[in-house]
């Protein structure tokens, strides 16, 4: 699909909304709209992710489904297999040497190993994972949510995000290779069924599902989902990273709140 295309559609979801009469100022969870949050979400954009915010309820929870649900492996998609040199050397050993870093607007930056992530309170869910490109897959992930590492770090008042920096570049032609990175607001951060999951279908995550964490947003798009998890930073400003969209694929098109 080209640029255009996607443009127009986005064009299309905003005005649809704006139609449904004056929501913009019924609910604004971005609060102050002179931040450099501005800079990010374009108007269309913005009104989706708000309008979405409204119609989603602050906590209601993504279906969830039963074991004989699971009919198919998870389908690896995007990278599969990061060719990154840091990142090989870390698998050969079986992430060992793997440690998570937290940091940014925090007043606890922390940095924790997977052992000790899967010593931590865990969550296990069943859910549908839908792509941007039209296939579903039912699947078991198992993790740590992410609501309790937040709590731990101690965001500073000012942060508002939580961006993923991934081990695995991409190949752009267009732009050369760049990182996969996505971003989520600190409300979905800490929704209950957020985790960083380390297990799939009752074993260890694999390679092509993003080992040794990725992050499960169930309420969003795949793409939002970051395999190969670096660092997670909180931060007030997406403008920072990448071409300040907030994500690999919104820097290509796709919109930054990817409500389901
Ligand atoms: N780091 C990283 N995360 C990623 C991707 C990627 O290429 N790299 N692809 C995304 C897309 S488009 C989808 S649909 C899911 C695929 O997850 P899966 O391989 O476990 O099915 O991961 C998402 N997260
Ligand atoms: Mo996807």
């Amino acid at each position: 699909m080209t640029r255009l295309a996607l443009s127009r559609r986005r064009f299309l979801t905003g005005a649809t909304l704006a139609s449904a009469g004056t929501l913009s100022g019924c609910f604004d969870p971005l609060g102050n709209r002179d931040s450099s949050v501005r800079g990010v979400l374009e108007t269309a954009n913005s009104l989706t992710y708000r309008v979405q915010r409204m119609l989603l309820g602050s906590d209601d929870l993504a279906r969830e489904y039963s074991e004989s649900e699971i009919r198919q492996p998870q389908r690896p998609n995007g990278s599969t297999d990061p060719r990154d040199g840091d990142y090989r050397q870390m698998a050969g050993e079986n992430f060992a040497s793997y440690r998570l870093k937290i940091g940014g607007l925090v007043d606890a930056p922390l940095e924790v190993s997977l052992d000790e992530l899967r010593a931590m309170p865990a969550r296990t869910q069943i859910t549908r994972h839908d792509c941007v490109e039209g296939w579903s897959c039912i699947a078991k992930w198992t993790g740590v949510p992410l609501a309790g590492l937040i709590d731990q770090v101690r965001p500073k008042t000012s942060a508002r995000f939580v961006v993923f920096e991934c081990f695995d570049t991409m190949e752009n032609g267009f732009t050369g290779p760049i990182k996969y990175y996505e971003s989520i607001d600190l409300h979905d951060a800490r929704h209950p069924q957020t985790i960083l999951a380390y297990g799939l279908n009752g074993a260890p995550l694999p390679v092509s599902n993003g080992a040794p964490l990725r992050v499960r947003v169930e309420r969003q798009l795949g793409y939002k989902m970051a395999k190969y998890i670096r660092s997670l930073t909180l931060t007030d400003d997406l403008a920072a990273y990448g071409d300040g969209n907030g994500g690999y694929w919104e820097d290509r098109g796709y919109e930054w709140f990817a409500g389901i």
